[in-house]
């Protein structure tokens, strides 16, 4: 299967690395070390090189009660990063965003993905998707980046969340995008404990059932600092083992921050996958 992500392919007949490039003075796990332009760039370039298949540029920091920032500063961090990128790079970039303006002048400036972790629900989020060309990532987050972890509540977090992803396909479908552009999430850390997670995360096959290709974030994220009692830059092993059961149960796009590394365990899972279907 075949994502045209605005005039670049996205190939997902093995799973695929979405290498996370922060462009935030406060983002979570890089500490605003990608803050400049120039370094974000090259750190792009060595991704691509490591094997993503896809980068996801963001300047506003959406983990647990993250600062809000206006759209002229997000806009001020992204773009200089694409305009250079677009041309350094062959595989397509997704913009990170929750906000139709980033948006527009991201897909203008060469976004082949929109990546929104509002699942488009933004007024005129959705006509700027489907005018724009680019595929979309629709997540679900139960609340706002800033209130989120205080009391996330399911009846049943994958029957709700599946619905949920569900809709926004109908509702992408229904202004006129094409299904081969949406790929869903269900949002890892974005308003649910650790149980959410660990359930959303043993059940991504209910997920494979909306017929389009599943997207994950687990990248050192505190689902891992919980299990293991470890703090952000000792959570890699943790994170490849939510990689790995990620794309044993079909997911197909693995947004993480160690490139080389994820690339390395998936090449392992699809050895074995090929093998097996071949003697099937
Ligand atoms: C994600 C994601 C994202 N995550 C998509 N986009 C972040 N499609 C940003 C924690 O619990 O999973 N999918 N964009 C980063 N957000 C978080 C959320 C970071 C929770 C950390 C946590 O530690």
């Amino acid at each position: 299967m075949v994502i045209d992500c605005a005039g670049r392919s996205l190939v997902l007949d093995q799973p695929v690395v979405m290498g996370v490039l922060n462009v935030t003075p406060d983002s979570f796990s890089d500490g605003g070390r990608f803050i400049a332009a120039d370094i974000a760039v090259e750190r792009g370039i060595e991704m691509v090189a490591d094997g993503a298949a896809i980068l996801d540029i963001g300047g506003e920091s959406t983990r647990p009660g993250a600062e809000l920032i206006s759209i002229q500063q997000e806009l001020d961090r992204v773009l200089p990063v694409f305009e250079e990128l677009v041309q350094a790079i062959d595989v397509p970039i997704s913009i990170d965003t929750r906000h139709p303006e980033v948006m527009l002048a991201a897909t203008a400036a060469g976004a082949g993905m929109i990546n929104d972790v509002n699942a488009l629900r933004a007024p005129t989020a959705l006509a700027v998707a489907v005018e724009s060309g680019a595929a979309v990532c629709l997540m679900h987050m139960q609340a706002t980046p800033q209130t989120m972890q205080d009391a996330p509540c399911y009846a049943d977090p994958v029957l709700e969340i599946v619905q949920f992803l569900r809709e926004r396909i109908a509702a992408c479908e229904a202004a006129g995008l094409s299904c081969a552009k949406i790929v869903v999430d269900p949002g890892f850390g974005f308003g649910k404990t650790l149980s959410h997670n660990l359930q959303l995360l043993g059940h991504i096959d209910q997920f494979i059932e909306l017929g389009v290709p599943v997207l994950v974030g687990l990248s050192r994220k505190k689902m891992f600092g919980d299990i293991l009692q470890k703090p952000i830059d000792q959570r890699l092993c943790g994170s490849l083992a939510g990689a790995v059961i990620a794309a044993e149960r079909g997911a197909r796009i693995i947004r993480c921050h160690d490139v080389g590394e994820t690339v390395d365990v998936l090449k392992v899972w699809s050895a074995m996958a090929q093998q097996v279907s071949e003697i099937n």
